[in-house]
């Protein structure tokens, strides 16, 4: 029956009785939106919202910044430090102070046994800026251990040595700014609406404003490619030979941009040589895109007046994932497009603060985009904290994917896992639960006590989590900006920082060196590490009041500067010892585990919009969890056809390395022969994955590697289900 009019009940939002705003910035994905959390008359988070004016997403926010409040009262958190002599027992509760002393004196004992560096650290791209350094100044000046890394091997290894190989040094030169200004945008491996939604946003708000060709290329049909002009549906793994055969193009046809290149760029003529093989007509048989596209895409980039790229995951996580971040530095270098308005090689980073993690966390040497390598850097750095030089390792230690194998080979006997979660993240988890089981020490600092890594540990130290502490993060565009803290931590549950605080007083080099005990104190103490004539990485000019003031503020930002600058190289100077950026001539070699008879499926993985990685966030809100609560792949129609699947019915994957159980999802997203899986799942597609390493970035190719698919018995697939995440 329909309601009159004057019947009708207009929807009535609940009032959430929001007395007060408190500024943050998002903690899921690194596009960096800024929001605000409203606390009611108790202080209690009961919303969000996203901040009108902020330059990021100017009031907007996608599902999981819109629900974040929520966070504050999921299930599962470690509200005290717990202890266990051995893996598997019962955890009992102890008090911060023993778990200092046994976690100090295990690591001690385990390094006078078998040498400094068989004590490894492994962290993340979720803490804050401040306690990335914090961390990096107790690990390489007081406990110095070089096999200290972070997860961030998992996903911007790739861009980060690409840029190392072309640039001189990381950083990502472009900005969202680059969007209104660009006249072709191509996007490799990177699908925006889900992964980064706001981002996407402002690219849609641009092309609204002034249409330009948008190309994707990505073997699925992901969101953003069915928003694309072109897509090409790359052949997986193979994203080298597309970029060699565009640049092939451009310099046959002559429409590269000559006189940058001369005046720029180094090693054209090796370059030359090599793309001259990568004619369309050949690599297309290995890319499997069509040789007149490939001409077609080359002509449109080249000729438009600035051209810009963008990449995620599906260029970082492959064997050639470094090849392929230079392979689009060198398309950009030869079409001039580097540091001008709409022409850039623009990474998209992955979580909140894993710009944060590469900048300051020493992970891949000292702070501040500082090396190891370098004596002046030792001693500059050394002299600074006041430490002898001599206790730092001259070059970089193992990284996250070789500190696995280090364990199972007995090189390394105790491990501090800081914000991962590498049980469910890291491939072949069967041969990483094997690795965890030899270790002698193993510690957990995790905001989530239910997080699957602890299983594994004979510690777990409880971590404050966003919005209960504060501090900065660098988002996509080199905007830093701040969380405020606005809710207190459960229990016993500390600031990371205030954790390797603690831990420092137990070490010789720790008592010596200062630890300042606030974080906007460590930001300052940043910024004087931070100035130079010639750094990039400039926060000088910056602090927390003023970064709130201005809703994020981008580096470079020396002091003086009233904001920081939107581009890195606008003067066409790099950070190498010429000040010209590398060409580079790179050959493509077949190296992946391709589909055959046996394994017939390519596996791709990666993420959905409403989960964040392994769920220990995103797993705890029904708002969120609703939507996909039961792992899935999505399989062609036609190929499930073939195999007798239905919609809704579970299969088992098998792999060379496992098999993993789940729920078929009917979609022509994925072509023929390729099922994708997203990674978010516990016991799942990294059951499955291999993960070959790119030999200079040492990133997994997590998106490539051959799967079969078996029927199951669906009673007992369901039930296996239900208990999964009890384990
Ligand atoms: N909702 C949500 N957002 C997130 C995250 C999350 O967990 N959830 N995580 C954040 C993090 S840490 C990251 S790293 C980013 C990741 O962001 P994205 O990289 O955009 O996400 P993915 O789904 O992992 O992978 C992107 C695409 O790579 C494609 N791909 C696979 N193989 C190839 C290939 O050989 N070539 C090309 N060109 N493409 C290929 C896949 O088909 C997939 O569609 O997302 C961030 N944002
Ligand atoms: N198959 C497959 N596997 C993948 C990927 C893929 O595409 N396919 N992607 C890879 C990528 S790009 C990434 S980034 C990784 C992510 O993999 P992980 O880093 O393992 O994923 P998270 O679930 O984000 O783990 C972060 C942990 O930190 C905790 N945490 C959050 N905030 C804090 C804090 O402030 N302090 C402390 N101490 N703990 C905190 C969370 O509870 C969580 O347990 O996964 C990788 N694995
Ligand atoms: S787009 Fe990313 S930063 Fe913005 S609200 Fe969503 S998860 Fe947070
Ligand atoms: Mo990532």
């Amino acid at each position: 029956m329909l309601l009159s009019r004057k019947n009708r009940k207009p929807i009535k939002i609940a009032d959430k009785q929001v007395k007060e705003w408190k500024y943050a910035v998002c903690g899921y994905c690194s596009t960096g939106c800024t929001l605000e959390v409203g606390l009611n008359a108790e202080g209690k988070p009961v919303a969000s919202r996203g901040k009108g004016g902020a330059h990021v997403n100017q009031g907007k926010l996608c599902i999981k910044g819109i629900f974040e409040h929520e966070l504050s009262e999921s299930s599962g958190r470690g509200t005290q430090p717990l202890i266990r002599d051995k893996m598997y027992e019962d955890y009992q509760p102890t008090t911060w102070d023993y778990a200092f002393d046994h976690m100090a004196s295990e690591f001690k004992r385990i390094q006078d046994k078998y040498g400094r560096d068989s004590v490894a650290v492994v962290s993340t791209g979720q803490l804050l800026t401040e306690e990335f350094y914090t961390l990096g100044k107790l690990v390489r000046g007081a406990i110095g251990t070089n096999n200290y890394d972070g997860n961030t091997t998992l996903c911007m290894a790739s861009a980060v040595s690409g840029y190392k190989r072309s640039f001189g040094s990381d950083g990502p030169p472009g900005c969202y700014d680059d969007f209104e200004n660009t006249h072709c945008l191509m996007a490799f491996g990177s699908n925006l609406p889900e992964q980064h939604p706001i981002i996407y946003w402002r690219l849609k708000e641009a092309l609204e404003k002034r249409k330009f060709p948008l190309i994707v290329v990505d073997p699925r049909v992901t969101m953003m490619a069915q928003f694309a002009d072109i897509h090409l549906a790359i052949t997986p793994g193979t994203d080298l030979v597309l970029l060699n055969a565009l640049a092939h193009v451009i310099l046959q046809e002559g429409l590269q941009k000559q006189d940058y290149i001369d005046a720029h760029c180094n090693d054209f003529e090796a370059f030359k040589a090599t793309v001259e093989k990568y004619d369309p007509t050949t690599a297309s048989k290995i890319c499997g895109i069509d040789e007149d596209m490939i001409r077609h895409v080359a002509r449109i980039y080249a000729n438009a007046p600035s051209a810009m790229s963008i990449w995620t995951m599906g260029i970082n996580q492959s064997t050639h994932g470094s090849d392929g971040v230079c392979g689009i530095n060198n398309l950009n270098l030869i079409t001039g497009n580097i540091g001008i308005p709409g022409g850039t090689s623009l990474s998209i980073t992955g979580q909140c603060n894993a710009m944060g993690t590469r900048e300051w966390s020493s992970c891949s040497g000292l702070p501040g985009y500082r090396a190891l390598e370098k004596e002046e850097h030792r001693e500059e750095i050394g002299k600074f904290w006041g430490v002898d030089p001599e206790f730092f390792p001259k070059k970089r230690g193992l990284q996250q994917t070789d500190i696995f194998p280090a364990i199972e080979s007995g090189q390394i006997k105790a491990l501090w896992i800081v914000a991962t979660n590498p049980l469910t993240s890291m491939p072949n988890q069967p041969r990483i639960k094997k690795a965890l089981e030899k270790l002698e020490f193993m510690v957990v600092q995790d905001g989530y006590k239910d997080c699957e890594t602890t299983h594994y540990a004979h510690m777990y130290l409880p971590a404050a989590v966003w919005g209960e502490k504060e501090g900065v993060q660098t988002n996509t565009e080199r905007r830093v900006n701040i969380v405020r803290q606005f809710v207190n931590p459960p229990g016993e549950a500390k600031p990371d920082w205030w954790i390797f605080n603690q831990l420092a007083k137990r070490f010789e080099n720790g008592q010596k060196i200062h630890f300042p005990e606030s974080t906007s104190e460590i930001f300052d103490e940043m910024k004087v590490l931070s100035k130079g004539e010639k750094r990039t990485l400039d926060i000088s000019g910056m602090s927390h009041d003023l970064i709130e003031q201005n809703n994020g503020l981008q580096w470079p930002m020396r002091e003086g500067q009233e904001v920081g600058d939107q581009r890195l190289y606008a003067d066409g100077v790099f950070q190498t010892p010429s000040g010209k950026a590398n060409l580079l001539a790179m050959e493509y070699v077949e190296n992946n585990e391709v589909p055959d008879n046996q394994f017939p499926f390519w596996l791709n993985s990666g993420r959905v919009v409403e989960h964040f990685h392994t769920r220990t966030k995103t797993g705890k809100l029904g708002n969120l969890n609703k939507f996909s609560p039961t792992p899935y792949m999505e399989i062609n129609p036609d190929a499930a056809k073939d195999l007798g699947i239905n919609s809704m019915q579970y299969v088992r994957l098998v792999s060379k390395r496992g098999d993993a159980v789940v729920m078929a999802q009917l979609t022509h997203r994925v072509p023929r022969d390729m099922v994708f899986i997203p990674m978010h799942y516990h016991d799942c597609v990294n059951r499955l994955s291999l993960g070959l390493l790119d030999p200079y970035s040492r990133q997994p190719a997590f998106k490539q590697c051959a799967v079969r698919i078996e029927h199951v018995d669906q009673a007992e697939a369901a039930k296996l289900n239900v208990e999964r995440r009890a384990y």
